[in-house]
This record gives structure tokens, C-alpha cells and sequence, in this order.
């Protein structure tokens, strides 16, 4: 069993499709052991995408993600990072449309910023991401 996190980005939540996107992972047979909704300070999103820091759209990306509430969940089930990240489709939303028009970013993502949703990439950045977001006791087991 593996975990992996994912965020709910502004977008989608403020176009009312959070509860669809947890409802495609629980289909999908993830079980959900950790859920909540936030709001990032722009100190806290540029921690969380402290990888991204040299690249040319890493302020971009602080202003989007900070735009507005996101909800982050704990995701759980067998090689859950790598069918999360199939499930969430390409990083770039248009791309998504041709190349996997089922997945999360497609349905409903804009473009390669504003692309609905966030998904751990590696163990190792599940293992930064998840406890970034979510303290021991916030599990249902
Ligand atoms: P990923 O989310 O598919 O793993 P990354 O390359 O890790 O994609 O980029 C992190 C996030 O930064 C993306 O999800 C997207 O919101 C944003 N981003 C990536 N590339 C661009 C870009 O070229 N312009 C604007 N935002 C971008
Ligand atoms: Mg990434």
C-alpha cells in the first residue's frame, strides 16, 4: 500500500468541481484517510513548491495557488502515486484534451497553470508533500 497527495487547485474549487474529483478517486478504488480544505499563505506554497524555485513560472504559480481555497486528500491504495499521476493526466491541460480525455486535468483544468488539481510526483515527493499538509493525527488510521 501507498500513499500519495493530492490538491484540489483554486480552479476546480471555484468552479464547484471538488466533489466530483474526490468522487472519480474513491471509483477509482483509492481509500481516502486524510481530508481538508485551506487556504495556502504565499510563505507556505512557496515551500511546498520549493522545487520549483528556480524555474520561470514558480511566482506564477504562488499568486494561482494562493488565489483562492484548495482541498487536499490523502489517497490511498496499491501503486496509488503512479495511478494518481495517470489519472490526473499530463501537467498541461490542452495536452490532456487530446492525449487523455478522460483524466482529472482534461475534464476540468484551463491550461498548463491552471490545471485543477496537484498529485505527488515520487515516493520522495509524497514523503515531503503528505506531512507538509496533514500531522499524524489527522489519519483515520
Ligand atoms: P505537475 O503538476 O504535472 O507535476 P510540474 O512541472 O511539477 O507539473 O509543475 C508544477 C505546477 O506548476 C503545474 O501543475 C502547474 O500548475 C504549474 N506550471 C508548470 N509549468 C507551467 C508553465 O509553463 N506555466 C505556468 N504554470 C506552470
Ligand atoms: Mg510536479
Amino acid at each position: 500500500m501507498e500513499r500519495t497527495l493530492i490538491i484540489i487547485k483554486p480552479d476546480a474549487v471555484g468552479k464547484g468541481a471538488t466533489g466530483k474529483i474526490i468522487d472519480r478517486f474513491i471509483e477509482e478504488g483509492f481509500k481516502i484517510i486524510g481530508l481538508k480544505m485551506f487556504k495556502f499563505t504565499k510563505d507556505q506554497a512557496r515551500k511546498f513548491y520549493i522545487v520549483h524555485k528556480d524555474r520561470p513560472f514558480y511566482e506564477e504559480l504562488v499568486e494561482f495557488m494562493t488565489s483562492g481555497p484548495v482541498v487536499a486528500c490523502v489517497l490511498e491504495g496499491e501503486r496509488a502515486i503512479s495511478r494518481v499521476r495517470e489519472i490526473i493526466g499530463p501537467t498541461d491541460s490542452e495536452e490532456a484534451r487530446k492525449t487523455a480525455p478522460n483524466s482529472i486535468r482534461a475534464l476540468y483544468g484551463t491550461d498548463k497553470g491552471k490545471n485543477a488539481i496537484h498529485a505527488s510526483d515520487s515516493e520522495e515527493s509524497a514523503n515531503y508533500e503528505i506531512p507538509f499538509i496533514f500531522s499524524s493525527i489527522e489519519f483515520v488510521e
